[in-house]
């Protein structure tokens, strides 16, 4: 069990903005700015970036960072009254020095809490107070965990509703070469065709072409194989039922003004999150989230993941 002593450092970040750094041993590593709870970083034992940063993210508030994990809160893209993905990635949060127990069975203690409470300008956005807390753990064996929960503390007896997602940008050698596994035979809604309902064939999913698909009632479990860097990222998530897989590919790129032309080739967004059925909490109720993300050597082969070191 992880003691309840947090380490990790703060230092500043690029255009002088707070950053916690979480070091564990042979070079793992990962970073999380206080400007949006985002995680811009995540290292493995050879110093690797496993994250796609984009080559042109800004970090100058209030436009959020491009890249990384940036966190959907109080909503997913535009499915509900607030701006496009809601405000938490653009808000500054603080680190919670005294957050509520939180079990862990990793004996690494590269760990940080983080907070993030409405401002008054917030609520008359969103009119609800709440409280969102969210751990951002580096494992010993080099896994990146992030625990998020979330309370309503409305004094006013009002529940709330929310949409989630963890937008995370994997870093990938060549999207071309990149097949996601765990999500066959799902239903998703294609929001390149108005939102519409399909069922996703038997294969694993393979880039081509621009996708952007929330995939409903997901397994806790997809992995991301790279063929070229013979390396698996493995999602695990609990309490997200859906996820969305989104690659902008090359037109959609040069519409937004802070990813490069050339990015999309080295990114792929797999976002564990909760759309289709929006949390609803009453006040004093939280929920959790947690996302689990490891990166394993495949032994890739027959487009079969190696069965020990990925699906058990
Ligand atoms: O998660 C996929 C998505 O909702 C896409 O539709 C796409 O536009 C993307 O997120 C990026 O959104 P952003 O607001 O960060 O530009």
């Amino acid at each position: 069990m992880a003691t309840e002593r947090p380490s990790f450092e703060l230092a500043k970040g690029i255009n002088g903005l707070d950053k916690i750094v979480l070091r564990e041993s042979r070079s793992r590593s990962a970073e999380v700015y206080l400007y949006g709870g985002h995680v811009t970083s995540w290292k493995n034992e050879n110093g690797d970036e496993l994250l796609h940063l984009s080559s042109k993210a800004i970090f100058k508030p209030p436009k959020p960072i491009r890249g990384g994990i940036p966190l959907c809160f109080p909503q997913f893209s535009n499915y509900g009254p607030v701006e496009s993905h809601g405000f938490a990635r653009n808000r500054i949060w603080e680190v919670d020095a005294s957050p509520p127990p939180l079990p862990s069975n990793s004996s690494s203690n590269a760990f940080v809490d983080l907070i993030l409470r409405p401002t008054e300008d917030d609520l008359k956005m969103w009119p609800n107070n709440f409280e969102f807390r969210m751990r951002v753990a580096l494992g010993s064996e080099g896994e990146l965990t992030l625990t998020s929960r979330i309370r309503n503390t409305n004094s006013d007896g009002k529940p709330f509703s929310f949409t989630f997602a963890y937008h995370t940008y994997f870093s990938v050698s060549d999207i071309s070469e990149v097949r996601v596994e765990g999500l066959e035979t799902l239903d998703y809604l294609d929001k390149l065709k108005n939102k519409e309902r399909f069922t996703e064939q038997g294969d694993a999913i393979t880039f081509e072409s621009e996708i952007d698909r929330i995939y409903l009632s997901t397994p806790t479990k997809i992995a991301i194989l790279d063929h070229e860097k013979k390396r698996t990222f493995v999602v695990r998530k609990e309490g997200l039922a859906d996820a969305v897989v989104w690659n902008p590919w090359d037109k959609k790129s040069k519409t937004i003004s802070d990813l490069g032309d050339e990015d999309y080739k080295h990114m792929l967004c797999v976002e564990a999150a909760a759309i289709e059925r929006p949390i609803t909490l009453k006040p004093g109720e939280e929920w959790k989230g947690r996302l689990e993300l490891s990166a394993v050597p495949s032994s890739y082969s027959s487009g079969q993941l190696d069965p020990k070191k990925v699906l058990q």
